[in-house]
This record gives C-alpha cells, sequence and structure tokens, in this order.
C-alpha cells in the first residue's frame, strides 16, 4: 500500500547534466492546478523507479542508485525498514530526518530531498544523486589536503552549517561518510537524520548520539549542547583535512575520549597561523567560548583564514573547485565501496509480496505523514 500525494519539483542535481537543460514532466494533472507547470503526479510509488545498484549500507537499510522510469533522471533512494526503525526506537530521529529535509531546504551545498514515501513496510527517501565520492575517501588517497583545498572544502560546509542554524538546525552529525562530493567537486552534505530541529539561537538540548571522533566534549560528557556543537565538528573535519588524522585519534577509544575532553589539540606549525588560529578556536572545549558560540557562522566568514573566499562567488558555485572526481557519466560508480556495489539489488523493492506478520502490522502505521512532495515554490531550478 502507498501513501500520499507527491511530485516532482524538477530541483537541480537530480539528472546529468544534460537533464539539466531539459526539464522533464511527469503526469500533468490539470493546467490550472496550482504550480501546475511543475508537474504534479498523484501518487510517487516505488515502482516508478528502476533500482540498479547499492551505493550505501548501513543498520536501518540501504541507499540506491535508481533511474525514474519516465523521465530516465538519476536519484539516490534511501530505503529504510520499518521494523528495524521501531526496534531501535529511532522514529524521532527518522521523522527529524524527514521533516528537516522538507523545510523548504535548499542550499548548494545540501542534499536535497525530491519525494518521500511509504509502503506497509519500508520508508522511502528519493534524493539528489551525487557520485563524486567521500570526501575523505579522496583524503585517504592523498593522506593530507593542502590549504587552498581544504579551506574550500571547509568554506562550502560551513556555509551549509551556517544556513541550517539560519533556520534554527543543527546538524549535529557531521562526519566524513556524510560529506560527499559531486562529480564537479562541490561539497554535498546528506544525512539530516541526526539533525536537532528547533533549537533557538541559544537553545540546548541534551540527546546523545553521534560518532565517536568528532564527538564535542559537550555530547561526550551528555551535556546541553546547542548550534556551536557544528562549529566543533567543522574544526575537527578541517584538522583532519590539513593534519591526515582527526584532532584526539587514539586507537585506544577510552584515550580518544578523554583526549577530547581533557587535551588540547596538537597544532604544528606545518600549517598557517591562520589555519591554527580557526583550528583552536573552532575546537574550544568550552562551547560559550568556540568561535561561532556568539555571531554563529559570520565569527568564521571574517576569519583570516577564509579571507580568499569570496562567499558570494562560493554560494553561487562560482570557484572552481580545487579537484574535480573523474566520473564518465552518472552510473560511473567507481567512488562507491564495492562491499556495496557488488551487492545484488533486492527484487523486493517494486514487487509486493510482503507477508503480513505482527511485526510488520505494528510498524506500518507508525510513521504517519511521512510521505512528502515538496511545494512548488520550493522547487531549486
Ligand atoms: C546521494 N548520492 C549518493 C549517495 C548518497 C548517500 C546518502 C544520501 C544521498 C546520497
Amino acid at each position: 500500500m502507498i501513501h500520499g500525494l507527491a511530485r516532482d519539483t524538477g530541483q537541480s542535481g537530480v539528472g546529468w547534466e544534460k537533464d539539466k537543460k531539459k526539464p522533464q514532466v511527469l503526469h500533468l494533472t490539470s493546467p490550472d492546478a496550482p504550480g501546475g507547470h511543475l508537474s504534479w503526479t498523484p501518487e510517487i510509488k516505488p515502482c516508478d523507479f528502476d533500482y540498479l545498484r547499492i551505493i550505501g549500507k548501513g543498520s536501518f537499510g540501504k541507499v540506491l542508485l535508481a533511474r525514474h522510469k519516465e523521465t530516465t533522471k538519476y536519484y539516490a533512494v534511501k530505503v529504510l525498514q520499518k521494523k528495524i526503525i521501531l526496534k531501535k526506537k529511532e522514529q524521532k530521529h527518522i521523522m527529524a530526518e524527514r521533516s528537516v529535509l522538507m523545510k523548504n531546504i535548499k542550499h548548494p551545498f545540501l542534499v536535497g530531498l525530491h519525494y518521500s514515501f511509504q509502503t506497509t513496510d519500508k520508508l522511502y527517501f528519493v534524493l539528489d544523486y551525487v557520485n563524486g565520492g567521500e570526501l575523505f575517501y579522496h583524503l585517504q588517497r592523498e593522506r593530507i589536503f593542502l590549504e587552498p583545498r581544504a579551506r574550500f572544502y571547509a568554506a562550502e560546509i560551513a556555509s551549509a552549517l551556517g544556513y541550517l542554524h539560519s533556520l534554527h538546525i543543527v546538524y549535529r552529525d557531521l562526519k566524513p561518510e556524510n560529506i560527499l562530493l559531486d562529480s564537479q567537486g562541490h561539497i554535498v552534505l546528506t544525512d539530516f537524520g541526526l539533525c536537532k530541529e528547533g533549537l533557538e539561537p541559544n537553545g540546548t538540548t541534551t540527546t546523545f548520539c553521534g560518532t565517536p571522533e568528532y564527538l564535542a566534549p559537550e555530547v561526550l560528557q551528555k551535556q546541553a549542547y546547542d548550534r556551536t556543537v557544528d562549529w566543533w565538528c567543522l574544526g575537527s573535519v578541517l584538522y583532519e583535512m590539513l593534519y591526515g588524522l582527526p584532532p584526539f585519534y587514539s586507537r585506544n577509544t577510552a584515550e580518544m575520549y578523554s583526549n577530547i575532553l581533557h587535551k588540547a589539540p596538537v597544532l604544528k606549525p606545518n600549517v598557517s597561523n591562520a589555519g591554527r588560529d580557526l583550528l583552536e578556536g573552532l575546537l574550544q572545549k568550552d562551547r560559550t567560548k568556540r568561535l561561532g558560540g556568539k555571531d554563529d557562522f559570520l565569527e568564521l566568514k571574517y576569519h583570516s583564514f577564509f579571507s580568499p573566499i569570496n562567499w558570494e562567488d562560493l554560494m553561487a558555485k562560482k570557484i572552481t573547485p580545487p579537484f574535480v572526481p573523474s566520473v564518465s557519466g552518472p552510473t560511473d560508480l567507481r567512488h562507491f565501496d564495492p562491499e556495496f556495489t557488488h551487492l545484488p539489488v533486492s527484487s523486493s523493492l517494486c514487487t509486493d509480496t510482503l507477508t503480513v506478520t505482527s511485526s510488520v502490522k505494528e510498524a506500518a502505521g507508525a510513521f504517519p505523514g511521512f510521505s512528502y512532495g515538496p511545494p512548488a515554490e520550493h522547487s531549486f531550478m
């Protein structure tokens, strides 16, 4: 069973470059319908897509490269199993991801949601597809990035975080696997599952979640945290880009936790003074003293490390990326882990052969109002 209505928005980043010039039209129910030129579709369903390959996998489900049958546009479709989400009591996170993605979020460096819909047993997110690979896949190959390259990525990430904060959203889970590159070499942040919504500029929250390497001290200590947690994470990402390891890294997790809480970051002089000053500001353990604690993104924007950045050009994607991932086309999956891409694609994504057990029944109604098609005025063009 499919719930809800959905429509395409013609957002960018969906199709391959050639698609951008020729907007595709789905089912147009009525030319008079509000936003009718934006191609309403009465219902979007799993079988509207061909599922080509698995490109990512997590504990709840997987991300697939899918092609919309009618338009031939490519999307990343995230498919989550309802019963697994329920077992882990993660509904709140998943609904948060959906509602964050729905919040008319439009930013050049944030993944766009085109639709969400559900079947009896699964949730589907239809997202922009990008195939330049994870930023840290490239970092691992090169060990470190030179400052101009690290600056470019840090600036694109910072602008995306500043934008989320302006909507009272804390990203909270900035980690290597959530930072992707598109085929041109621009940043795309994914995975809004852990975003915390509704934080007012000085609001705090105490829910704990995240990956160890980049955890801010206040999160580790289960203290209240706020948007400044994202500036800590950006500091960790920038540190790793410039020095080749996370700032408080230890093979021993207990020691790493202790380092995060008590040890000053080691800032060797092979990084410029401006770079080290920025890292010191972002990796400040006391969040009230952290760079960005007062005027948020503005404090980073005007830091000397970013003085070579023209922010207007950056936002308009007018800065030529320092590195262009080599890809031959949208189905070139060389930057995805073969551990995923070699897996067989389940045929049950489209066929409906579900046996309705008690756990399926229990999960079926647990995500009311999940289905989504973004409104007309919210479309990227
Ligand atoms: C978009 N393109 C490739 C991979 C992805 C993984 C998660 C979310 C979106 C994605």
